[in-house]
């Protein structure tokens, strides 16, 4: 699925906003260090701009936009040299501070190395004598061979709340499936006192982990066979994950029981796969199945069973959400996933576990496909990847866990704005979609809600549609200089609000007010005309006031508007 890069642009302004505002700095080695944003425009100001920083942050260094971290006299050199920068975070300091709180919160050791049945057990057990009030543990069933089948059930304030469901381990040799279940259930545990997103989160949903579908097949792989896949149904073994309801015995399954795709004598024969069966379909507020394996770096909606996608709006929304699992996950590392359906476009396999929880019983359901893309190494990833595949993982997690509290996706139509002219209303077009299969969008829910001046609430103006489930208003006009911020909500009928981005007014998206001063010598002035004249007709987007495309006529009237 393409990714568009000003998608990550708006995500990663949204997050600055955070910030917008906070002036009382921590302490630390990095307290009043901030994170800004350069637009360079050539070689020559970005050797200059390089000259007030010692850390650049961006992947891709060149012309366009640089971030690095800058201490407090080099912002203030910065400031005065005229280039063109926005500060996308006052404090990295308290960045820091939470990353160390939520590591010291973490128990010490589990995830430097793979660990067995009974080390995960234990540190199940860890978790829920540490936190009685977060995690419980429920045991579902017993295995083919009469191991314990358990879920972990994590969930801050409320009772009765929608529930997400992550299950791990159908197969035995995907040994990095097990640990990441595990760390995303030690996180939510582990930083719900220090992370607002992870209380948010816990308060509105359950999120509930089987970290160890296939037990028998896991221990198996810890002995004698390494890369065992399946149960140990008859010392052959079932592909649990071709024994479920949906798409039984059909393509990409066989019924030879040495294969390693054997799908077994029926429809769930196997007991691990009664087990999930029967937990779902005695939870009515399960709304979120994901299913963890490896490897290929994939997140994969239904369907699974065939080529065709699934039926529309179902996967214009699956392919939505899809996305933004994928941009969370790949935010963390900048590892490289691959979102897209499982039937299409991975191979198509009969008798799936997303397929028999989305046709079945209406869940939003997903396949990750986590670390490396290929073999070598395959199944047998260093122990030193726990930890960053769990870090990314984590975040696609969140999202997937919103996905539950949330009855639209919400998107900013491309190219999403980046900077808004002074005097400008910049008109904000969104595309919604509803996400809970058979769901529609209430038009009347949809609201930009904006302000100009950084302190006052945001009003609500209602939005358009537009057809094509675009929604469309204008936002109020800019001022001279300083930032717009705005967020929408929205919801299907009958479906609880949802807000783009995540958090809000606490949240926004922020747009930076562009200044014809290009200079930056205090005014609008003939010397800032030329350069408006040198790049006519050009998409130069520092000149390109408006952000249409073109530097023209309409930015040569938002420069008169503040000449002088
Ligand atoms: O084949 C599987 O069961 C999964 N891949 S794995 O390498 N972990 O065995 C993929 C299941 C996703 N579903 C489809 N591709 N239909
Ligand atoms: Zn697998």
């Amino acid at each position: 699925m393409p990714r568009p890069e000003n998608r990550t642009l708006t995500t990663l302004l949204g997050a600055a906003a955070l910030s917008i505002g906070s002036v009382a700095f921590g302490e630390g080695p990095y307290a009043g260090d901030a994170l800004v944003r350069a637009f360079v425009e050539d070689a020559e100001e970005l050797s200059e701009f390089l000259t007030y920083t010692d850390d650049v942050w961006s992947h891709r260094i060149g012309p366009g936009i640089v971030d690095a971290r800058v201490t407090a006299e080099q912002l203030a050199a910065l400031d005065a040299s005229g280039l063109l920068f926005a500060v996308l975070e006052h404090d990295i300091q308290a960045l820091i501070d939470l990353e160390r709180a939520s590591m010291q919160a973490r128990v010490g050791g589990f995830f430097d190395a793979f660990r067995d049945n009974v080390e995960i057990s234990a540190h199940a057990d860890g978790l829920v004598a540490a936190r009685p009030d977060l995690i419980a543990r429920q045991s579902l069933g017993l295995s083919l061979e009469g191991r314990d089948i358990y879920a972990l059930r994590i969930s801050g304030a409320g009772t009765d709340k929608p529930i997400v469901l992550f299950i791990a381990t159908q197969h035995a040799r995907e040994w990095i499936a097990p640990m990441t279940a595990m760390y995303i259930a030690d996180t939510l545990v582990n930083t719900y006192d220090t992370d607002p997103r992870v209380a948010a989160l816990l308060d509105a949903v359950e999120v509930v982990i089987v970290p160890v579908v296939n037990p028998d097949g896991y221990e198996y792989s810890w002995g004698p066979e390494r890369l065992w896949r399946k149960n140990r149904r008859g010392g052959y073994g079932v592909d649990n994950n071709r024994n479920w309801g949906v798409g039984w015995g059909g393509i990409g399954s066989s019924s030879s029981i040495g294969s390693q795709v054997y799908h077994g004598t029926a429809p769930f024969s196997e007991p691990e796969n009664q087990v999930i069966r029967d937990f779902v379909l005695g939870e009515p507020n399960l709304r979120v199945l994901t299913d963890i394996h490896s490897y290929g770096q994939l997140v994969l909606s239904p369907l699974g069973y065939t080529t065709a996608l699934a039926p529309d709006p179902d996967w214009i929304s699956f392919e939505r959400m899809t996305e933004e699992v994928e941009l969370a996950i790949e935010s963390v590392h900048g590892t490289d996933y691959f979102g897209g359906a499982a039937g299409a476009d991975q191979y198509p396999a009969g008798g799936d576990a997303p397929d028999w929880h989305y046709v079945d019983n209406d869940l939003l359901s997903w396949t990750l496909e986590l670390r490396p893309t290929s073999s070598p190494p395959g199944f047998i990833l260093d122990a030193s990847e726990i930890v960053p595949v769990g870090e990314e993982i984590f975040e696609g997690a969140l999202v997937l866990g919103q996905l539950a509290m949330r009855s639209v996706s919400i998107g900013i139509v491309e190219p999403a704005p980046l900077l808004v002219a002074p005097g400008q209303s910049l008109v904000i077009d969104a595309e919604i979609f509803p996400l809970p299969i058979n769901a529609v969008v209430d038009a009347s829910s949809v609201m930009l809600h904006a302000r100009t001046d950084g302190v006052s609430p945001f009003a609500p103006i209602a939005m358009s549609a537009m057809g094509n489930d675009v929604y469309s208003a204008a936002l109020p006009t800019a001022p001279v200089e300083g930032v717009v911020e705005f967020y929408i909500t929205a919801k299907a009928t009958d479906g609880p609000i949802t807000t783009f981005p995540m958090g809000g007014a606490s949240n926004p998206v922020v747009l930076p007010v562009a200044t014809a001063d290009f200079n930056s010598d205090g005014v609008v002035d003939g010397v800032d005309l030329a350069y408006l004249l040198a790049s006519w007709g050009t998409s130069d987007p520092l000149i390109d006031l408006t952000g249409d495309g073109t530097v023209d006529s309409a930015d040569l009237s938002v420069l008169l508007a503040s000449w002088g």
